[in-house]
């Protein structure tokens, strides 16, 4: 379980992380190394993939490119029970808890657990919540789920615990990539102080400010995506 401890470690010693989220459909495979290379410059700690409609065998070729060149973990973040590669180190084991279609609360995990169960992946179970951010985004659309509302801290609260509860070792507030707003800093404050297992919080940051604001609110990890795809310039653009 070495990825989940040491993302357990960071909390204890109040280390934050970061995640670098690459849609394997999106890559633009001429600029492919330098692309590695500004993952190696930035602060991540992580790599995520994953992506609404991702096929295997160009995700098995671009874990195996990271790998040659790239220490970090890489974590599949998976759309669905088909894009598992064992080339990556660990998977986020996703139940949408915000949701109320069983297929994305069991259905996809029981087709995906023969599977997984073949694979050396480090399966790591996470409550996925999704927090409304001004527009519908592709997790609403591809799960036909209502996110929760982004005023109601009490029900993201409630959500998170009842995760932690029925034992998910990490909980995920997502607004969703590309989102309109981020998920509301009161929100990952109340969720951060009323858990003990890491928080998540990831879509629609777009700014250092908005990774150190997370942070600052009670984000273990903060998942960067769009901003990053948009620009690999993004990490420096403080420096320059
Ligand atoms: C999406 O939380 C991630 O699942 C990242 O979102 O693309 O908006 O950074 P962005």
């Amino acid at each position: 379980e070495n990825i989940y401890n040491q993302i357990l470690n960071a909390k204890l010693n109040r280390q934050k992380l970061l995640a670098i989220l690459l849609d394997p459909d999106k890559i633009i495979w001429s600029e492919i190394d330098n692309l590695i290379a500004k993952i190696n410059q930035s602060p991540a700690s992580h790599v995520f993939i994953g992506g609404s409609l991702v096929q295997n065998n160009i995700l098995d070729k671009l874990i195996l490119k990271i790998k040659e060149s790239c220490i970090l973990p890489v974590v599949l973040f998976p759309g669905n029970p088909s894009q598992i590669s064992n080339q990556a180190d660990g998977i986020l084991f996703l139940s949408l808890l915000s949701g109320r279609n069983s297929d994305y609360l069991i259905e996809h995990q029981v087709q995906a657990a023969p599977i997984l169960k073949e694979t050396d992946l480090e399966i790591i179970s996470t409550g996925y919540i999704l927090i409304e951010s001004g527009s519908e985004t592709a997790v609403q659309r591809v799960s036909k789920t209502k996110p929760l509302d982004r005023k109601n801290d009490s029900l993201a609260l409630a959500t998170a615990q009842a995760g932690e509860m029925l034992g998910k070792k990490l909980i995920y507030l997502e607004a969703g990539s590309g989102a309109k707003q981020a998920v509301p800093l009161t929100m990952i404050d109340l969720v951060s102080r009323n858990i003990e297992i890491p928080l998540i919080v990831g879509g629609g940051i777009v700014s250092l400010q908005g990774i150190q604001d997370a942070y600052e609110a009670g984000a273990d990890l903060v998942v960067i995506g769009t901003a990053f795809e948009n620009n690999i310039e993004f990490f420096n653009l403080d420096k320059i």
